[in-house]
């Protein structure tokens, strides 16, 4: 496949059109997209009450190829009937992603039992009263909770409240697979988990760093604004292993001239090794600090911790720093005395900095980089991790989390006069380990692909096999549904945020708060999130009628989102004009994130510098190659929309990236077929492809397909997989 020269533009824009027909026409696609509704995809936020397409400075229009996908595929036709008649599971297993997508909406609950082999349909109150039936009957500790980023804050807060209530902390979010180490990173820094700008922070910035990304795919939006620092006159440097197409030059669709020229964005692209970015970032900290550039006065009044960060950077060898990173000392060099010379730089990154076994110090690492020129606490300049899912982080603020904020259990216990469990909660690695133990025994999923999104896909296959239970509230089937079976199992349909009867909130990851009106639903059949929690919880109360927690809420009332949006506004700290917001309509920025002066919410007020010993570079030994998991342009996670990867000019999934020298140094050629060998297990008939644009001794395949190869490693800190830090060999076949 020829592979173009730039990100987005034209392409994009006859993708709109082919999505139009698919859909119905133009106008359908158009009406559906500029409803106010938050947008479905990514967490740069757009849509709400401004209007969809518009972000929340009010540009306009702001469209991505994902958005469009994600539409699309809410507003095809019904699964049919018939499929679950035709289609046992074993015969799911052999369908693709893409398949699976596309068979349609769900529109009624099913049912799967292992001895029939495949699902089907039954009413929505028998497959309640079955579910209902296996919660009230087991130890609450003996189930678990998975939520994924896509629903809204109410079902969040709610399927948290159940679960609490019926007596187990094991509630968790694909956050744990995502981007905990920066929230974990992030609080040993700040004191806060989140991003500390705003927006229009990135207006004035004059540099901004792109470490671990492929926005250009990932977040389409914000090649608008790295197009905007470049027309300032300020600098972009990319820090990625491989080369992005759409990182060296993007074409924004809603800029005339950018669409047709294409825009310059990386003024500097610095391609470390796989995991190596902890070095090449105390590399670059330590030639600030040769360069004097530092902000003593702000270290000073600002910081703990930096006479023993500035005794470890200077300690820490040149030649350990570019060997363990990758980059020779001219370009970390570069990037230093680019960065001594802003005046407002914004640092932003993505899973190629928290998919690691030292994530957390990744992330450290950055903010350390940060804090030694005092670029976090002043407009224009801060720390941008750049979220995944759209609302993963209000699921976060909901309290989806095993442990939760003292605050939100203070005031729940003493407003609904209950005894919340203590036991500590499992996060998502310890439930699959906990399923595979016997130790739990039903699971219920808002969302999301737990199957697909694990490491080690044979185990957590096998997890999931060992359950009694396991329940899905699914708008439509991905792999999850055919792979990840109980002994039973239950997919409940639910409705998309824009078919929701009640207004509901979303945060986007620059902690501000979007209202969607919902609106007509298109299928009969789907219910609301929140209605099928409250009356799920509704039936597990009654079977458990002397459990006096359970009790404490009135459940069925909660159908209602706006007496949910009233509880979230007294439990949940500064989201208090949530109570009335589907009266007011009001949007808002989350008070007390965002840092525009340097106070932090640290117990001494001062931001934390951490030091870091650099760990060993993997993936060393001859025949071996470090693997990075990754997406491609035609997929939203475990959903693969095409199967081209336009911007690579990559065709088909099952393949492996190598660069040039690699592929000759292990005696292969470009085509042949390999079987990959990494920690978890193998993959055969592999296409080995010759891909210039990568460090040699790093690789890349896609995800989802590579977990089969992805070992169960995780942060210490985080507990997230090392998903980019894969040490496979190859053999022929
Ligand atoms: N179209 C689309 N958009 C999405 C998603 C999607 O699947 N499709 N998913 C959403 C979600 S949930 C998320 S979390 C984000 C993910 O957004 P990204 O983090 O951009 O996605 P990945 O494909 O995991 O990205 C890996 C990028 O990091 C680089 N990389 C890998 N390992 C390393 C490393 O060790 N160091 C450095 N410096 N770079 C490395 C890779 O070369 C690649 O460019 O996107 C969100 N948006
Ligand atoms: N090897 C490897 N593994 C990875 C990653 C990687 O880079 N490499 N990335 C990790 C990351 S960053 C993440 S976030 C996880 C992804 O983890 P998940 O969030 O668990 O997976 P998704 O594929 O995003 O889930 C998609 C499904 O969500 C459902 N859905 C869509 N919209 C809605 C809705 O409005 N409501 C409800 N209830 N359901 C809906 C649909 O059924 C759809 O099939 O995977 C992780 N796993
Ligand atoms: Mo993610």
């Amino acid at each position: 496949m020829r592979k173009v020269k730039t990100g987005g533009g034209w392409p994009a824009v006859w993708y709109t059109w082919r999505k139009a027909r698919e859909v119905g026409g133009i106008r359908k696609l158009w009406k559906a997209m500029r409803a106010r509704n938050a947008c479905k995809t990514c967490a740069l936020g757009m849509g709400g009450q401004k209007g969809g397409m518009v972000n929340e400075q009010g540009a306009f229009p702001e469209v991505c190829k994902k958005s469009l996908q994600a539409m699309a595929a809410d507003m095809q036709g019904a699964v049919k009937p018939e499929f679950w008649g035709r289609f046992a599971a074993r015969e799911m297993r052999a369908m693709s992603p893409r398949e699976l997508e596309h068979s349609g909406r769900l529109v009624e609950p099913v049912l799967f039992t292992a001895e029939s082999g495949r699902y089907a349909p039954l009413g929505w109150d028998e497959a309640l009263d079955r579910v209902a039936d296996t919660l009230a009957s087991l130890p609450a500790d003996e189930t678990f909770w998975y939520f994924s980023g896509r629903s809204s804050n109410e079902a969040g807060f709610l399927l948290q409240l159940f679960a609490r209530l019926l007596g187990t902390n094991n509630v968790n979010n694909c956050s744990y697979y995502c981007h905990q180490a920066s929230g974990v990173g992030l609080t040993s820094a700040t004191g806060s988990g989140t991003a500390t700008i705003t927006l229009e922070d990135l207006d004035t910035a004059d540099l901004v760093f792109v470490i671990g990304g492929n926005p250009a795919s990932n977040h389409p939006r914000l090649m608008r604004t790295l197009m905007q620092v470049r027309r300032r006159g300020g600098q972009v440097i990319v820090v990625n292993p491989l080369v992005e197409t759409g990182l060296v030059n993007f074409s924004v669709p809603s800029d005339p001239w950018s669409l047709v020229f294409g825009s310059k964005i990386a003024s500097q692209y610095v391609q470390p090794h796989i995991g190596g970015d902890l070095a090449l970032l105390t590399g670059v900290a330590k030639r600030v600090v040769e360069l004097g550039a530092q902000d003593e006065a702000f270290l000073a009044a600002h910081t703990s911790g930096w006479p023993e960060l500035r005794a470890s950077l200077e300690a820490t060898p040149w030649e350990e720093i570019t060997a363990k990173s990758g980059v020779p000392k001219e370009q970390l060099d570069q990037a230093a005395q680019a960065y001594a010379a802003s005046k407002r730089a914004v640092f932003s990154w993505t899973m190629g900095i928290t998919h690691h076994a030292h994530g957390v110090l990744n992330v450290q690492a950055i903010a350390n980089l940060a804090l030694v020129r005092g670029m976090v606490g002043r407009p224009g300049a801060g720390l941008m991790p750049i979220r995944g899912h759209s609302n993963v982080q209000g699921i976060g603020s909901m309290g989806v989390t095993p442990l939760l904020r003292q605050a939100v259990f203070d005031r729940l216990q003493s407003h609904l006069g209950v005894t919340l469990p203590t036991t500590p909660g499992l996060d998502t690695m310890a439930c699959m380990d906990a399923a595979i133990a016997g130790r739990v025994r039903a699971g219920l999923c808002l969302g999301g692909n737990l199957y697909g999104s694990n490491p080690d896909a044979a185990y957590a296959r096998r997890a999931l096999e060992n359950l009694d239970q396991i329940t899905y509230l699914s708008t439509t089937l991905n792999t999850g549904h055919a792979h990840g079976l109980a002994r039973e199992t239950v997919i409940l349909p639910v409705l998309a945020r824009d078919e929701e009867p009640h207004p509901t909130t979303q945060e986007s990851m620059f902690n501000y708060v979007r209202v969607s009106d919902g609106g007509p639903r298109r299928l009969a059949g789907p219910r609301s999130e929140v209605e099928v929690i409250a009356d799920l919880a509704a039936r597990v109360a009654t079977r458990q009628a002397a459990n006096k927690n359970l009790a404490a809420v009135d459940w069925p009332a909660m159908r209602d989102t706006g007496k949910v949006q009233a509880a979230i506004g007294k439990i949940v700290p500064g989201f208090e004009s949530l109570a009335d917001i589907a009266q007011t309509k009001q949007e808002f920025q989350i008070p007390g994130r965002t840092f525009h002066t340097p106070k932090f919410p640290t117990p001494d007020g001062r931001a934390r510098l951490h030091p870091h010993t650099l760990p060993e570079l993997k993936g060393q030994a001859p025949g071996e190659l470090r693997v990075m998991t990754i997406r491609s342009e035609g997929q939203f996670n475990t959903v693969v929309y095409e199967d081209h990867d336009l911007y690579r000019g990559v065709d088909g999934r099952r393949v492996i990236l190598i660069a040039p020298d690699d592929l000759r140094r292990l005696g292969y050629s470009a085509g042949d077929q390999v079987t990959v060998h990494g920690p978890a297990g193998k993959m055969d008939l592999v296409t080995a492809i010759e891909f210039q644009q990568l460090r040699p001794g790093n690789a890349a395949m896609y995800y989802p397909e590579a977990n089969v190869l992805v070992g169960r490693e995780v942060d210490p800190q985080s507990r997230t997989p090392a998903f980019k830090g894969v040490v496979v060999t190859l053999s022929r076949g």
